[in-house]
């Protein structure tokens, strides 16, 4: 099992740790010089970058949300001139300012490092073909798997997403061997391959890079089945770099997070109070080697929890599990909290339903209403009327089961939920119609 950067991936916990402390003090005391905004939360808390000396001082340090990025919208939280920035990117997030990053070339440079090193764990070699499905543009996705394929020295096919007939075309024809996309994408694709008349055999793709949404490990096990391939999970947000903040090992057992660059901590996101190892919160980022926004204590929303157990895999970075899915696209159902994670978790351990679903939350006479989309295989699509309900039933009873949460299941035909080339659209809340 090959690892890119022994020295940082397999430092001892005390070596990382230091590390960090002396990375925090210097990155501390830069942003109280040079960004405005991060000078007056200081100020206006009482910390001064001497009240910072190690990883320990951290929960002292004022968080940094997405509404600061947008607030200094476009480029207000720099933390050096204009001028060194080569790179701008954006967060992907749909309503109201974009929140924009910028990158210089040292840290264009970091980016390519963490992605070499996920690549790496994902069995990529100077040998290996990596089809890049991820959208090139703002986003973060399509660059971060470009960069990390180039500094191994495969060969990197920029493909971009979309035009699925032409993605497997290219896959058959260029014998790519790796492929780099969001898992609903990776889904997608695995269709068109059949649709065109072709098997996995007719492909010679080992391995994919599946990120930029949640997805489950019963996702994992249909793609890894329908594409003949390991599926690695990659997370990043563009806020603290992109692809690659964390990665799969060849255990498939959480993500180890490239923790020499950004430090974790899981908080509680009502109090915002750093919780014990091993709990489930809100992740938490500081970037202490970025030059250009180095975000400090910056709130993902993403839920999760990390784990700090060795890992047979040889590297000593600490590993987050899956994300359950962000704070804000917590569906609170007459009062239950649900992510559309778990749904699709309990819709997937049933024979004949496709992991294509859509759900539509609404709000009828002061009560909420849940209702579950989901395709089933033609087969199934073709039986009687009864058993279909009888389907439907047992699922919605599943959701019951496993959720507390009473949800109206509805079979609906191969095909008819909108594919998705990026990330999927999972829910649709009409109460925020309704507002
Ligand atoms: O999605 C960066 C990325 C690109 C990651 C390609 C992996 C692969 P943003 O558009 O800023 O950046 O969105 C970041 O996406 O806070 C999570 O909520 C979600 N996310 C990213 N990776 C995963 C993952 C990119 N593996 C937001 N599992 C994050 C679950 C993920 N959620």
């Amino acid at each position: 099992m090959a690892i890119w950067n022994e020295k940082y991936e397999t430092m001892s916990h005390d070596e990382m740790r230091t590390l960090q402390s002396e990375r925090l003090v210097k990155v501390v005391q830069r942003v109280y010089e040079n960004v405005e905004p991060y000078r007056k939360k200081m100020d206006e808390m009482g910390v001064k970058p001497e009240d910072i000396r190690s990883v320990e001082d951290l929960h002292k340090l004022p968080f940094t949300t997405a509404a600061d990025l947008r607030e200094n919208y476009p480029f207000g939280m720099r933390a050096c001139p204009m001028e060194e920035i080569t790179e701008v990117h954006a967060s992907s997030g749909t309503t109201g300012k974009q929140k924009v990053l910028g990158f210089t070339n040292h840290d264009v440079g970091i980016w390519a490092e963490i992605a070499a090193r996920a690549l790496t764990a994902y069995g990529v070699t100077k040998n290996s073909v990596v089809q890049t499905a991820y959208g090139f543009g703002l986003f973060t996705g399509g660059f971060g798997a470009h960069y990390g394929a180039l500094k191994i020295g495969a060969t990197a096919i920029p493909a971009s997403s979309g035009n699925s007939k032409r993605q497997i075309q290219m896959m058959k024809d260029f014998g790519s061997t790796f492929l780099a996309c969001t898992p609903s994408y990776a889904l997608s694709l695995s269709e068109t391959l059949r649709e065109m008349g072709y098997t996995k055999d007719d492909i010679k793709l080992e391995g994919g890079a599946f990120g930029a949404e949640p997805w489950t490990e019963e996702m994992r096990a249909e793609l890894e089945d329908k594409l003949g391939i390991k599926a690695y999970d990659i997370y990043g947000l563009s806020e603290i770099m992109g692809p690659g903040v964390s990665f799969d090992c060849a255990l498939q057992d959480g993500m180890h997070i490239n923790e020499d660059h950004f430090i974790p901590e899981i908080i509680d996101p009502d109090t915002g109070e750093v919780l014990p190892e091993g709990s489930v919160g809100e992740l938490v980022f500081t970037c202490v080697t970025k030059e250009a926004f180095p975000l400090i204590r910056y709130r993902t929303r993403d839920i999760t929890s990390l784990n700090y157990q060795k890992c047979a895999c040889g590297r000593t970075l600490v590993r987050m599990n899956k994300p359950m899915g962000r704070t804000d696209d917590m569906l609170i159902i007459r009062g239950v909290n649900v992510f559309p994670s778990q749904i699709e978790e309990v819709l997937m351990k049933t024979d004949g339903v496709a992991p294509h679903y859509q759900i539509v939350v609404d709000r009828l006479n002061n009560k909420d209403s849940l209702d579950v989309m989901v395709e089933v295989s033609e087969d199934v699509f073709s039986d009687q009327v009864k058993d279909l309900e009888k389907l439907a039933g047992k699922l919605s009873q599943d959701i019951l089961s496993a959720l507390n949460i009473r949800a109206r299941v509805k079979l609906v035909e191969p095909k008819s939920i909108a594919r998705s080339e990026g990330k999927a659209v999972r829910v649709i809340d009409k109460r925020k119609l309704h507002q």
